[in-house]
């Protein structure tokens, strides 16, 4: 089940695995959560039904973990920049669990918790990173609308269309 917060980053500048909880809890107005069953996603109506409503024609999955992840450290540091990409981030957590940190429009940061069964999606131009838990292990399905393009921007990325797209619709 997804859980937001917003993040201390006092705690965070500690150890950047932690929940780093705080009280105050977040509603998920832009983030698309539905309910599929990760061990029988393929041959969910829904799920395929969704495929094609947005136009996902690109599936693969990946996993994170020292172990399986050759160059899990790199990666993983990347993960953790903040950055924005030009498309959506579409993933499905199909086991394992992760912190997905997404910038509000006050810039702060609030961090998403994703498990087993939940599904994020962002939109093109949000400012996010990515950390793997203490428990150091995330297996998620990647869609993607096309030929998929996983090129990461980071922060300063102002003057990329769909930045400008995204505040445009986002910041009142
Ligand atoms: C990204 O671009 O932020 C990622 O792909 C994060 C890793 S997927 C759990
Ligand atoms: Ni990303």
């Amino acid at each position: 089940m997804v859980r937001a917060w917003y993040l201390d980053e006092k705690l965070v500048a500690q150890n950047k695995s932690d929940p780093c909880l705080t009280e105050e809890n977040v509603t998920l107005d832009d983030l698309l959560k539905i309910g599929f069953d990760a061990d029988e996603y393929e041959n969910n109506e829904e799920y395929n039904s969704l495929k094609k409503k947005r136009g996902y024609s690109y599936q693969d999955n990946i996993t994170i973990n020292r172990c399986s992840m050759p160059n899990y450290d790199e990666m993983t540091e990347r993960f953790f920049k903040e950055h924005i990409h030009q498309d959506e981030e579409i993933r499905f957590i199909l086991d394992g669990c992760g912190y997905f940190d997404v910038r509000d429009t006050n810039d702060r940061w609030i961090r998403v918790e994703v498990t087993k069964n939940d599904l994020l999606v962002l939109p093109p131009g949000i400012y996010h990173r990515f950390a793997i838990d203490n428990s150091d292990y995330i297996k998620v399905i990647r869609l993607f609308q096309g030929e998929p393009v996983w090129t990461a921007f980071f922060r300063p990325a102002d003057d990329f269309e769909e930045r400008k797209n995204y505040t445009t619709k986002y910041y009142t």
